[in-house]
């Protein structure tokens, strides 16, 4: 089925929160933010923008009537700064006026005095000086120590990962009006209406039931609006609550890109050991995560940099630590993958490094150390239905490695000016909440007594196709046509407490909570048919083609007139069902459990081809062996992969976020910070499903698809290096993304 969103998206009819006629009298919205990154708040002068024509209210914390703090995880994080600024962009006030102009005028004119601190905008800088977050974790496996002794050799080395900006098409934004008595409704572009609904009750002093909170969908998420949708929601819901008026913000792409936080930076330390059969003996790695000036998701996203830390591989000795580093700047979040690409590289680096000491390809040694059945994650976990070396033969064999290497060579003897360079990347990526109560949704179904159903799940809509794998699994339950079903908006007065869409696990926990649901419905209507028509209960029956089939065989009655029957006889038609991942478990104390209801594998195979004049690249080909489960849907499954391997590939080769040592963002405008476009795709992207069974926890045996796949661009990293030496081979290894073309010009010509 084709994705159900694509008609009114071509032609330009899908709602938006932009697109949402407004009520009169709606106010709108401006942020003022802090213009230097960390100092006290010695004066503010708000004056001379007050007394502005059109501007109603500039509100401060001394507006807030619950608590001013947003923090989720931890409570370190005031919706509007008080007497100290952490990074440029931290919300002081929030000025609401009669138009947007009007607004910006009045941010103009706002004087503030700031004594200003020391500002820190790396992570290294504030390790140093013991700056943090949350205390540091460790994964430990066997002894590392002591492996290291017996092993034939011995690399260290260091990397560093940028951060990513979102680039969302949709900006942050939401649009707040009163209900009657005191209530509000927002509706938001969040990945979590729960946590917005939850965090306006905090903040405005409120209780959850007084906040309604509706999406409709988003112009993308990538992780950008997990939490980070939360405060401007809560802002327009203050300016509600204070004025009562309805007030819209909608951030401007500058505002935007200032204000949120970024997929995080990551400096590494790693130390590997093989021994002669280049076995990896033992590894050890020290991230220090860049979490900028609050805590928002860092610490569950270095959880999941440590549960990725070995990647695909089993290495018996492991022992990995992160840090959480307190930086002055905007604080970072969620980002597709979530900590575990900044975790997978380090590995690879490792590899990388090793693979050049000893002179073998590093494909020898990721080959020699693939996970298989029942080894043991460094957290405890023992991989079941391991696919790590049926997708690299499946992968390497499809795509025949041996004769795309022996290409490359000859195009590399036959060119001085143009080197070609290739890497394997093979994946695993565990998929559940790495914080295990947040596995569960729940579905709410209604069949209308003519036969057509309404459904609202926990659900968010963000291009990723959730909606249609909605209907999908209704359509297939009740034998129905899919215009016959309709996708509500995500709404937490139907569905309540919700986990934000995220973790790749929507489709699992929402879908499955809605079989259920279905099911419960089902069973109800069976009776129906089996007293309707007098059947014996031993008789199967079951819906398929809009009817109802008995023993196999299509009958008179018709789904519709079933549900007419069914509603006569007062039997309900609502159902409203609730899912929990059985089986996971994880004991912070010991840092061991059973985390993941299961992993998602594959491996692609990367070919580049450098300029080695001008430092400029081109993919030739990404192909890769990708495991899908049994797709429900493989038009948005293939999407998906596709999308996530370019965002990929655009982390580790040009998308550069610069931030300046006062902690101003430089790379502010798509001008300064390149993003993937059409000539970025590689010329060919082949993707071949991995046959497999698929898992009786994903969702119709349909493997979790959205953020696995992104960690394939990896693999462009260490291609565009094996190119690189192809040319220099006295070039030095460097592990150091995004590898812009300008960092390919100086390796081409750096002599060692
Ligand atoms: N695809 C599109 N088109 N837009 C998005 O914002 N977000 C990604 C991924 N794919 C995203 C996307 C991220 S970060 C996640 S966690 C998953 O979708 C979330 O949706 P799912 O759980 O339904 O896979
Ligand atoms: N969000 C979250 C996530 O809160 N917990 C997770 O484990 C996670 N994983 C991936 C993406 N978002
Ligand atoms: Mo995705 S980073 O879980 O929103």
């Amino acid at each position: 089925m084709k994705n159900k969103d694509s008609r009114g998206h071509v032609r330009g009819e899908s709602l938006f929160l932009d697109d949402i006629n407004v009520r009169q009298g709606t106010l709108c919205g401006l942020v003022f933010d802090s213009p230097i990154a960390h100092g006290k708040i010695k004066n503010i002068d708000y004056s001379e923008a007050e007394k502005l024509d059109g501007i109603v209210k500039i509100l401060t914390h001394n507006d807030i009537p619950g608590e001013n703090q947003i923090g989720g995880i931890i409570p370190d994080e005031p919706l509007f700064a008080e007497d100290e600024v952490h990074y440029i962009g931290q919300p002081i006030a929030f000025i609401v006026a009669d138009t947007l102009s009007i607004a910006k005028k009045a941010r103009k004119l706002i004087k503030v005095e700031i004594e200003e601190l020391p500002v820190i905008t790396t992570a290294k800088e504030a390790f140093e000086k013991g700056l943090f977050i949350s205390p540091l974790r460790k994964f430990e496996l066997a002894d590392t120590t002591k492996a290291f002794e017996d092993c034939n050799y011995v690399f260290e080395g260091e990397t560093f990962t940028n951060g990513q900006e979102h680039l969302y098409l949709e900006t942050q934004g939401s649009y707040a009006f009163p209900l009657e008595n005191g209530n509000i409704k927002i509706i938001s572009s969040t990945q979590g209406p729960t946590q917005v609904q939850k965090t306006c009750a905090r903040v405005l002093g409120l209780s959850m039931h007084n906040i309604e909170v509706e999406v409709i969908r988003l112009g993308g998420g990538f992780g950008g609006k997990e939490d980070q949708a939360t405060p401007w929601a809560v802002m327009a819901a203050l300016g509600v609550k204070v004025l009562n008026r309805p007030v819209k913000i909608i951030l401007e792409r500058h505002d935007d890109m200032r204000m949120t936080g970024k997929r995080h930076p990551y400096s590494s330390r790693f130390k590997i050991g093989l021994n002669k059969q280049l076995k990896i003996i033992a590894f050890e790695a020290e991230f220090l995560q860049n979490s900028g000036a609050a805590a928002d998701l860092s610490p569950a996203i270095a959880e999941r940099t440590l549960f990725h830390a070995t990647n695909s591989y089993f290495i018996p000795n492991v022992k990995v630590t992160v840090h959480s580093c307190k930086t002055n700047l905007p604080p970072n979040t969620a980002f597709r993958g979530f900590g575990g690409p900044q975790g997978m590289f380090v590995i690879e680096a490792a590899i990388a490094k090793a693979s050049d000491k000893l002179n073998v390809p590093a494909y020898k040694i990721q080959e020699a150390n693939l996970l298989a059945d029942g080894d043991e994650f460094p957290f405890g976990q023992i991989a079941e239905h391991v696919e790590s070396q049926n997708s690299w033969k499946q992968a390497t064999t499809h795509f025949n490695l041996p004769e795309e290497e022996r290409k490359i060579a000859v195009f590399n003897q036959e060119n001085t000016h143009a080197k070609k360079g290739l890497a394997i990347m093979p994946i695993c990526f565990g998929i559940s909440f790495t914080n295990t109560p947040m596995n569960h949704a729940r579905a709410l179904v209604h069949i209308y007594q003519d036969g057509s159903v309404g459904i609202s799940t926990g659900a968010v809509e963000m291009g990723q196709g959730v909606n249609t794998k909605m209907l999908q699994i209704v359509a297939m339950a009740f034998g129905i046509d899919p215009d016959k079903v309709k996708i509500e908006t995500t709404n937490t007065t139907r569905v309540a407490n919700t986990s934000p869409t995220a973790a790749s696990s929507t489709a699992d926990l929402n879908g499955k909570a809605l079989l259920k649901a279905c099911e419960l419905l089902k069973d109800r209507l069976e009776n129906v048919v089996q007293q309707k028509l007098k059947l014996n209960p031993e008789t199967s029956v079951s819906f398929k083609e809009n009817s109802v089939w008995v023993d196999g065989k299509k009958s008179s009655l018709g789904w519709k007139q079933l549900v007419m029957e069914a509603f006569l006889k007062r039997i309900n038609l609502s159902e409203h069902a609730h899912y929990a991942t059985p089986q996971i478990h994880f004991d912070k104390s010991k840092e061991k459990g059973h985390p993941f209801a299961y992993h998602v594998y594959g491996t692609s195979i990367t070919t580049v081809t450098l300029d080695c004049i001008r430092g400029t690249y081109e993919f030739d080909a990404v192909e890769i062996v990708h495991d899908f489960g049994q797709s429900m849907n493989p038009g948005i499954d293939l999407g998906q992969v596709e999308g996530a391997l370019v965002q990929g590939i655009g982390w580790l080769t040009m998308e550069e976020i610069s931030y300046d040592k006062n902690g101003r963002l430089l790379s502010n405008t798509l001008s300064t910070y390149k993003v993937p476009d059409i000539y970025a795709v590689p010329d060919k992207v082949e993707i071949v499903p991995l046959e497999t069974e698929g898992n009786e926890m994903a969702i119709l045996k349909s493997k979790a698809v959205g953020e696995p796949p992104l960690m394939y661009g990896i693999g462009a990293y260490f291609a565009i290096q094996n190119a690189i030496r192809a040319f220099n081979p006295n070039s030095r290894l460097k592990f150091d993304a995004p590898f812009t073309p300008e960092k390919v010009l100086l390796s081409l010509y750096e002599q060692n």
